[in-house]
């Protein structure tokens, strides 16, 4: 399943074209627009949530409830457009008043888009840079959720970690209670973790500062042998890796044990292999994370995300002006004081996406009878081995 997207930030709407989808998914815009509701809350969340309810209009592949094996066409309103539309106007002359962005800012897009595409106005860049194209992921992702679970598939995701304040590692290693973390405002498992992010946040948003941390990604009930090792394309990690470090501020990915694999020595490391008439071949610790050789294990894929702070700060570090090329203060505007919680509902939706692709290329992308039935003389055919 491939998607291509399409919008600007403050643009008339985002727009996102789904490939690839098998005939015969239940699929409805609610079910969607769940998914963009979670990606819209979390504590820290800047004004512009409050003025978008994000809602998908299905355009194309989908008929009666059921998609039909042809591209899915998907559209989101953005609401604030109406207060941009002389600014974002796609047409005309640029008003004689328009203020162009001409103050970069560090860690943003802004001064290496402004110079890729010769232009002085930052704006040209950071309409698309913006994370508000992470709804069309979000919304591709949703279908791909719904194919999974018909697949025996979950994907979520939890905040283990929001600036100085770090989810202590018992609820980490423990069965995660995700009712908890939907109910939690920065999607934390821990009641008490979750108040000390959410006043780590209040001193961020007094000090003009923003925030990053950490997102814990699970998929759980993948087959095993999913991928592949042989080249470099099939490597399941490979591919979660791409799709992963597309997301705006992604700075690291860890599979498993990620880095302190490397600090460990190998019998530490690797997940010894068991066996039971009821459960068949199993690990007894993952510590791979779900993913070995390229491929999935049969065990629960476990990364880790370290997504850097937004570069809007309300206290702007120094940036130098385009034109003038005058000491500034960067532009400050709008913005949230901490996405991590977000990022976790967008990095869910990545993750879907490639798990998708793994599927259908090993168990075909007509319709979903047929994947099904794929599935099945897979499982039979394991439970033999
Ligand atoms: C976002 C919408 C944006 C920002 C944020 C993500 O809205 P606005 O720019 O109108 O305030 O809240 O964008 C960024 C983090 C960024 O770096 O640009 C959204 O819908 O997620």
């Amino acid at each position: 399943m491939h998607y291509v997207s399409a919008g600007e930030s403050h643009g008339r709407a985002l727009t996102v074209i789904v490939e690839g989808v098998p005939a015969g998914l239940e699929l409805t815009a609610d079910y969607i627009n769940y998914e963009l509701a979670r990606r819209q809350r979390g504590y820290g969340r800047g004004g512009r949530m409050s003025i978008e309810t994000d809602r998908v209009e299905i355009l194309s592949g989908v008929r009666f409830g059921r998609t039909i094996g042809s591209p899915i066409a998907l559209q989101v309103i953005n609401k604030d457009w109406t207060n941009w539309s002389d600014r974002m106007a796609t047409d005309g002359e640029a008003p004689q008043d328009l203020v162009r962005e001409q103050t970069p800012r560090p860690g943003h897009a802004d001064l290496s888009g402004s110079f890729r595409n010769g232009t002085h106005d930052c704006r040209d860049i950071l309409e698309r840079a913006s994370a508000r194209e992470t709804v069309c992921r979000v919304a591709a992702g949703a279908i791909a959720k719904a194919l999974l679970q018909d697949m025996g598939v979950s994907v979520h995701s939890f905040v283990s970690r929001i600036g100085s304040i770090e989810l202590p590692l018992e609820f980490a290693d423990a069965n995660i209670d995700w009712e908890a973390v939907e109910n939690s405002p920065v999607r934390c498992p821990d009641q008490a973790t979750t108040e000390a992010m959410k006043l780590e946040i209040d001193r961020a948003l007094q000090a003009g500062e923003s925030l990053g941390g950490w997102v814990v990604l699970i998929a759980q009930g993948l087959l095993p042998g999913l991928g592949g090792y042989a080249t470099p394309r099939e490597r399941l990690a490979s591919r979660i890796g791409e799709a992963l470090f597309s997301i705006p501020a992604v700075k690291g990915v860890e599979f498993g044990l990620g880095f302190d694999a490397a600090i460990l020595p190998g019998s530490l490391v690797h997940d010894e292999i068991a066996f039971e008439k009821e459960r068949g071949f199993h690990r007894l610790s993952n510590n791979a994370g779900g993913l070995e050789g390229g491929m999935t294990n049969g065990e629960s894929i476990e990364i880790t995300l370290a997504m850097k702070p937004i570069p809007t700060l309300m206290t702007p570090l120094s940036t130098v002006d385009l034109v003038t090329h005058e000491m500034r203060q960067a532009s400050k505007e709008r913005s949230d004081v901490c996405a991590v919680p977000a990022c976790g509902v967008v990095a869910e939706s990545e993750l879907a996406l490639v798990l998708t692709e793994a599927y259908r290329l090993r168990f075909g992308d007509g319709c979903l009878q047929d994947i099904r039935a794929n599935i099945e003389a897979y499982r039979a055919r394991l439970a033999r081995f």
